[in-house]
């Protein structure tokens, strides 16, 4: 049982099936003077901060609670390790079918391992979600490993190898039956160069055009991001060790016809002698029009294998199955569970219907 999200505004399991309720917010808004004003308590040698993240010393303190306490796999052999970048927020509108609504993307949940399974965590969500109505938004989207009341998704991550000696030998992958380090290192190899024409790095002048491509192919989802021009800016224009945007100008029209991305998150390795970091791409937002997906696709994973990458991570959203075993990714173990706060989905999407990927 879940004793804390039985009490919250989300699908409840009990009802999975009722065709009766409707879809749509769970609990209305209210006016603004109805939040509840003051914090919620915390246990008596606790207060509550707010971290200003544009002081280096509190991003860093942020940061490093993350390094050290952040997500792990399932084997404990690696930490997800976010760069200070990513550690703002900025309010999201998502299309739920024909609405649009505003929500908070709520992400980087964490309690220090020595404080956990103390239920803090209900508090810290109550009080996030005290602050967000504050804002008036009433809504919000977050992922996690955890199954809770009650998945809208449930996705499944692919890997492809780019070092896969590296992936080995610190036991990210292995071997597989009758292979020889040799020929997997053959089997991932990629050619130096996208083979595109007018494949090139997104620039700021891009942005019209990549919204206009991203708008149009996100409307297919059943819940998707609303990018307009300023969040295809914010989120998508490159940025070193954060985000790489890549299109497909055509030399014949200078029409922008292709669009891939992908954001970089390294993980700890924990405890191996010989190697302190994995480097790691995850697929972003990624529309083809005139390329063949599976060509655009493969040019993202040389540029990534270029950079520097050892493993190019793709969820199963979207119309990326049309590209993964052909390109040569595994399945991963673990899955990742897409939920909304405060919003019902009269039944749930399968991962080709969402259009939404969180960092
Ligand atoms: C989780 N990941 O089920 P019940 S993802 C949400 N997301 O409640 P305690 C979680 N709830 O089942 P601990 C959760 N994990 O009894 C656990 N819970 O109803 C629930 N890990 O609390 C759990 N980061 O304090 C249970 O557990 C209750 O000390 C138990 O703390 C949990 O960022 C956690 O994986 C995750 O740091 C903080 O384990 C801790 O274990 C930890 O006794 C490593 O909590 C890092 C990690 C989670 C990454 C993420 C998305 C979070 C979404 C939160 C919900 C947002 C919606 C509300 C905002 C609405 C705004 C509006 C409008
Ligand atoms: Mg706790």
């Amino acid at each position: 049982t879940h004793k804390f999200w039985e009490t919250q505004p989300v699908g409840q399991f009990k009802d999975i099936g009722d065709t009766s309720l409707p879809e749509g917010p769970i609990e209305p808004a209210t006016p603004l003077s109805e939040v509840k004003q003051e914090p919620y308590n915390l246990p008596s040698v606790y207060e509550w901060t707010t971290c200003d993240m544009a002081s280096d010393d509190i991003c860093s303190e942020v940061y490093n609670l993350l390094r050290n306490n952040y997500v792990e796999d399932d084997e404990n052999m690696f930490r997800f390790n976010y760069s200070k970048e990513f550690l703002s927020g900025v309010p999201a509108r998502i299309r739920v079918r024909d609405e649009v609504v505003k929500m908070a993307e709520i992400n980087f949940l964490c309690v220090h391992k020595k404080l956990r399974s103390k239920r803090l965590a209900p508090v810290m969500i109550k009080e996030v979600t005290r602050r967000v109505h504050l804002e008036n938004i009433w809504q919000a989207a977050y992922t996690a490993g955890v199954v809770l009341p009650t998945p809208i998704t449930t996705c499944q991550y692919w890997h492809r190898s780019l070092n896969p000696k590296k992936l080995i030998d610190v036991g990210f992958s292995r071997l597989g039956a009758r292979m020889t380090m040799s020929r997997t290192i053959k089997l991932y190899k990629l050619p130096e160069a996208p083979v595109t024409p007018g494949f090139r790095k997104m620039e700021l002048l891009d942005v019209p055009a990549v919204t206009r491509l991203l708008r149009n192919y996100l409307s297919q989802f059943g819940v998707a991001t609303d990018f307009d021009e300023n969040d295809v800016e914010h989120w998508l224009l490159p940025r070193e060790d954060v985000v790489d945007s890549y299109l497909v100008e055509s030399p014949e029209t200078h029409d922008v016809t292709d669009f891939c991305s992908f954001y970089t998150l390294p993980s700890t390795i924990l405890g191996n002698p010989n190697y302190t970091t994995l480097k790691a791409a995850y697929s972003y937002y990624n529309v083809a029009t005139q390329t063949s997906f599976l060509q655009l696709m493969n040019d993202a994973l040389i540029v990534s294998k270029q950079k520097g990458f050892d493993v190019f991570n793709a969820l199963d959203v979207m119309h990326n199955e049309s590209f993964l075993k052909e390109l040569k990714f595994g399945p991963g173990d673990g899955q990742l569970h897409y939920y909304l706060y405060n919003y019902r989905l009269k039944s749930a999407l399968k991962p080709s219907e969402l259009g939404l990927v969180l960092l």
